[in-house]
């Protein structure tokens, strides 16, 4: 990570009506973008917040499944139908029906149940898995919602910095993806992670 940290570059640049912040380091960026709606964007993949039966349900998840359409409820019963319920921190992907993006990549976030009982761990496997099934399928770019901050209640200012660097751990290591973009449904959102990004230049443990 100090590898990272030492070849920062931030851009701040209107776009579409989002603002952005674009940390590089080479070839490779974190955008944290917002507020905005993550069945809109045009990555390779983006990232629903679904639940362990992957069958559907409110928020993100909801918005992906109505504006994909049926063919990602279709697939989805057929990996619940290979390998059951799917555990938090884990994840898989399907293709993205109407979408703009390719893939939908389904990951069960934690739910917040006071932080003693491994959701730190959890979420940032959401991210590392997340990123590594995407870069398994040679995919260029992914993005994320803040899984597990809404019904799932994780507080964003931690929730956050867990997802930020992990996520940008992750892409560090990624053979294929160049970017990874935080859409942000809203500016309380966009402000934590965006700030969490300019943390990621601070030395770390
Ligand atoms: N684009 C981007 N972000 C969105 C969108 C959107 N279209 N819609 C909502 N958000 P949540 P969780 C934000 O509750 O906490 C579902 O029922 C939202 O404002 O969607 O991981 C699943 O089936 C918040 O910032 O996901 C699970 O049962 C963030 O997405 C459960 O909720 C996450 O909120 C998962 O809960």
């Amino acid at each position: 990570m100090g590898e990272w940290a030492s070849a920062l570059q931030r851009t701040h640049e209107m776009n579409g009506g989002l603002e952005i912040l674009r940390i590089a380091l080479g070839d490779r960026s974190l955008v944290i973008a917002g507020p905005g709606d993550i069945t809109r964007v045009q990555t390779d993949a983006i990232v629903n917040a679904a639940n362990a039966s992957l069958l559907g349900g409110g928020g993100v998840d909801g918005a992906i499944h109505r504006a994909g359409g049926p063919a990602i409820l279709e697939a989805c019963k057929q990996i619940v139908e290979r390998i059951g319920r799917l555990p938090a921190g884990q994840a898989v992907a399907t293709s993205a029906g109407r979408l703009a993006a390719r893939y939908v990549v389904h990951t069960v976030g934690p739910f917040w149940s006071g932080g003693k009982r491994g959701e730190a761990e959890a979420l940032a496997s959401c991210h590392r898995e997340s990123i590594r099934i995407a870069d398994e399928l040679q995919l260029a770019s992914i993005a994320f919602p803040a899984i597990s901050t809404g019904a799932y209640r994780y507080p964003v200012d931690q929730a956050s910095q867990i997802a930020v660097s992990s996520a940008a751990a992750a892409l560090q290591k990624a053979a294929y993806i160049r970017e990874v973009r935080f859409v942000l449904f809203d500016t309380r959102t966009l402000e934590h992670y965006a700030q969490a990004a300019h943390a990621l230049d601070k030395p770390l443990m």
